[in-house]
């Protein structure tokens, strides 16, 4: 990811200087979370249908079934054909036999304009009859896709499921809504294996997709400054293996260049890109494409970036014959930077670019919906219907994700007139990504009867037939990125919080976790492709645990509900996630929108309502609040966990009248602040730059604590205690719209000169035996030594909320103010209670422990 960190510094400078926007000003940034992308999360549209075991993907335009009769196929297909093209296609994929029914083939305007098939590329009908079956195709891609439908229904359960294997008499009349539909391998980091790639090519043709834009970024040969230099003689093979495999799938293999970062507006670079191109010509490459986006510098200049591809379309294209039009990338490829005048890079390729160049759009911002909107605002100024570059489902920037929810957020009026064709971007895992092109392939070739819902399920099911509904159970809970491009998640599951459910709620999300718990094993015994559960297996690993923890919360509930605090807390403890967990789930996320979100709340919950029974007073543990509405998730907590390299982020712009918060829980007295503002980067611009620190005992009236406060990173406040239940920072007038973010809110940190008795630790825990004090069950120290604390005076007895360490039973002492020992007594439950001996002075917990609160009495 070092490379795109780096080329998005660029993107940054252009956003400066291109107009509004709510992203990094400076260097150094990473992409992840800094792009604006839409923080609504629409529901998925449409629901599952019953296709009466007949199932065609794309959705064909028109379908009769004719309940006359059926076809035996059980002698396999003969083939007639006309032009003599397809036997090999048929060959490889339907039964053939030469008593079998007879199929014909036809292809040509003529033959199409008799069959009442549409006159585009791809548009073929389908007979299945008394007489046998006949397909006749607009052009011999058209004959391609009939055969590819023939194959779906005999593949269907309906014929596959009638051992006399008879095919439905039906007619299929079809075509594409869009003339280009397909992928765009464009992200950033691992590209595609070869064999997947192989992989993804039938599957386009299988599915009537027929663009495959080859533009890895981490291709050198791609990008600057090696897209001069020909391919070595390996990877050159391969391209001319990739352009076979695309020729058997009627797909077009469009090598793009990413040359902008430091192309010269020179001959010398001019005649380095033609040969280039002349290179991948003689490869078998036939169509090509250009992009320019993410780059700086001159390479930007639109001006020359159309005489660039004004003059290889004259000298290259229009030269060759046979080569197809190009296709462009602008620098300016999404609204959130593009500059809308008529001196804009848009408008300059709307009169100047030659009308046969395709031009790239991702829509409002990098990761967005496809909406009439967003293209008629570029339609307008690139006088053409724009190529839609759909950025999902790529995860580059959000690299510990995998997308499988469905394809949705595509708007079902639009039509070739405004959209010229249809590209998604997707992740580096080819084989997880197909089940979000099993979508884009319906959707690109049936706009208006897109379905969602249905589409995902029916991709489900084609794709891990074998073990579809473990596939199902990982896929419906893995669709979100928490901060990028935003997708409904875990839409059938119902959570909820302690004491607040009903026996029915309770039931059906234990059955979800103990179903997500069987999901690695099923997969990995059922998933008959090997490639996607390789891609899938580190995400499968942390759902299964995830699965496990969730339940395990579940139990817990039941704990509380009991009253045993010693077994509750003893549970407790065994289900927290320890630091390497942690870890190990941040780099393999799933289920972050429902699933993760109740398990921490259910702890934290059962955390405080059991430190609130014993300790008689609510623990010091803040909730986060504000405008923001995540501040309610799991990314609030960020501010709260002593750990200032972790951050809250607002994922959206700050406004007016935005405040970040904490809610103490109770109105306390407050007599110390400290905020520390904006991510764990360097320059970083996220943060209120005009503030104000305030408090209030309600919520609605507020009192400041501080004058408006100027650039300040860091807000710090202590003085004579206030009343307050909460406190928060709010933003006054302010040119910024960046994002907010908060490294770490702290209200009356703990001090060791106000604990009123001293603690003596290895210096190495000094800071962190505080929180054995802090009256928040959530922090702790470990220790493995001694840890000694002195006993005020008016302290009867203890109670200690542990986790003993695995060397050992730990044990614990009290001495008087000589030193002399008065008793030693073994800890031997997390939840440990003792009384202070008489005349002792202090405690010494002995052994290998983590301590999480120390609540006297
Ligand atoms: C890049 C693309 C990347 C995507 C998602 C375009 C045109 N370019 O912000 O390579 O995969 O975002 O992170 C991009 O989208 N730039």
């Amino acid at each position: 990811m070092a490379q795109k960190s780096i080329l998005l510094t660029a993107l940054a400078s252009c956003l400066l200087v291109c107009g509004p926007l709510s992203a990094q000003e400076n260097d150094g940034f990473d992409l992840s979370s800094q792009r604006s992308e839409s923080q609504h999360v629409l529901m998925v549209p449409g629901q599952k249908l019953d296709h009466k075991g007949l199932i065609i993907n794309p959705t064909p335009h028109s379908l009769t079934l004719d309940p006359d009769g059926t076809l035996d196929f059980s002698g396999g297909i003969r083939l007639t054909e006309k032009q003599g093209k397809f036997a090999e296609e048929i060959g490889r994929i339907l039964p053939t036999g030469q008593k079998g029914v007879k199929l014909t083939t036809d292809f040509g305007p003529e033959a199409a304009a008799e069959a009442g098939v549409k006159a585009v590329s791809g548009a073929y009908a389908l007979n299945i009859g008394k007489k046998g079956i006949a397909i006749t195709g607009y052009d011999e891609r058209g004959v391609f896709y009939g055969i590819q439908t023939l194959r779906q229904i005999a593949e269907s359960p309906i014929v596959r499921t009638d051992r006399g294997r008879r095919l439905p008499y039906l007619k299929i009349n079809d075509y594409p809504d869009l003339p280009l539909r397909g992928v765009v391998e464009g992200f950033y980091g691992t590209p595609w294996p070869h064999a997947v790639r192989l992989s993804l090519i039938d599957f386009y043709g299988r599915f009537k997709m027929n663009s495959y834009l080859y533009g890895p970024k981490d291709d050198p040969y791609h990008s600057s400054p090696n897209w001069r230099q020909p391919y070595p003689e390996k990877e050159a093979q391969n391209i001319r293996e990739l352009v076979e495999a695309c020729n058997r799938n009627y797909v077009d293999f469009v090598w793009a260049i990413h040359p902008g970062q430091d192309i010269k507006w020179n001959e010398e670079d001019y005649g380095n890109l033609v040969h280039k191109f002349q290179l991948m010509y003689d490869l078998g490459v036939r169509s090509f494409a250009i992009f320019f986006d993410d780059i700086s510098g001159e390479g930007t200049n639109p001006v020359k970036q159309v005489e660039l591809l004004n003059r290889l379309n004259r000298e290259f294209v229009q030269a060759k014959g046979d080569v197809s039009p190009l296709v462009v990338c602008p620098t300016d490829y999404s609204k959130l930077w593009a500059n809308p005048t008529p001196q804009g890079s848009l408008s300059i390729y709307g009169q100047t670019l030659d009308p046969s160049v395709a031009v790239f759009w991702t829509g409002d911002a990098v990761c967005s919906d496809l909406t009439p909107e967003t293209m008629e605002w570029l339609n307008s100024r690139i006088r053409r219907p724009g190529y839609y570059w759909w950025n999902y489902p790529v995860t580059d920037y959000v690299r510990h994700i995998i997308m499988q929810g469905p394809v949705y957020g595509l708007d079902t009026t639009l039509t070739a007139d405004e959209v010229c064709g249809f590209a998604s971007n997707p992740m580096e895992h080819g084989e997880a990504s197909k089940l979000a092109l099993y979508g884009v392939a319906d959707y690109t070739w049936n706009i208006a009867a897109y379905n969602p819902i249905d589409n995902w399920e029916r991709g489900i099911a084609e794709l891990v037939p074998e073990a579809k509904e473990a596939y199902r159970t990982f896929a419906i809970h893995s669709c979100d990125t928490e901060t990028g491009y935003r997708r409904a998640e875990s839409w059938e599951t119902e959570t909820f919080r302690i004491g607040d459910y009903t026996p029915e709620q309770y039931d059906a999300l234990l059955k979800e976790f103990e179903k997500i718990e069987r999901v690695p094993a099923e997969m990995e015994a059922k998933c008959a492709n090997a490639e996607l559960l390789r891609e899938l297996r580190p995400w499968l690993a942390e759902f299964g645990k995830l699965g496990t923890r969730g339940r395990k919360a579940l139990e817990l509930v039941k704990l509380y509900e009991a009253g045993d605090d010693a077994a509750l807390w003893s549970a407790y403890v065994q289900n927290l996630m320890s630091d390497e967990d942690r870890k190990a789930y941040n780099a393999h996320k799933s289920g972050t929108m429902k699933l993760q979100p109740f398990y921490e709340l259910t702890m934290d919950d059962i955390r405080d309502a059991l430190y609130a029974k014993i300790a008689g007073k609510k623990p010091a543990a803040y909730k986060a609040v504000g405008t923001f509405p995540n501040l309610q998730t799991v990314l609030g907590k960020l501010m709260f966990d002593n750990d200032s390299t972790t951050f809250y982020t607002s994922g959206v712009s700050q406004k007016a009248g935005s405040w970040i918060g904490a809610d103490l829980g109770d109105v306390r007295e407050v007599s110390e602040i400290d905020i520390l503002q904006g991510r764990n980067s360097t320059d970083d611009v996220d943060y209120f730059d005009h503030a104000i620190l305030e408090y209030s005992e309600d919520g609605r009236t507020w009192l400041p604590l501080t004058d408006s406060l100027h650039k300040q990173y860091i807000v710090r406040w202590n003085g004579e205690p206030v009343k307050a239940r909460y406190v928060r920072l709010r933003r006054l007038e302010s040119s910024k719209t960046n994002w907010a973010a908060v490294r770490s809110f702290e209200v009356n940190p703990i001090r060791a000169d106000r604990l009123g008795f001293r603690i003596e630790t290895a210096d190495s825990l000094a800071a962190k035996a505080l929180y054995a004090f802090d009256e928040h069950p959530g922090t702790s120290v470990v220790s493995s030594g001694t840890f000694g604390f002195g006993i005020p005076a008016n302290v009867s007895g203890y109670t200690l909320l542990l986790k003993p360490g695995p060397q050992g039973t730990p044990k614990l002492r009290q001495t008087d103010a000589e030193g002399a020992v008065l008793s030693e007594t073994a800890i031997d439950a997390p939840l440990f209670r003792v009384k202070v001996a008489p005349g002792a002075t202090k405690i010494e917990l002995l052994g290998d422990m983590e301590i999480f609160e120390i609540i006297p009495e």
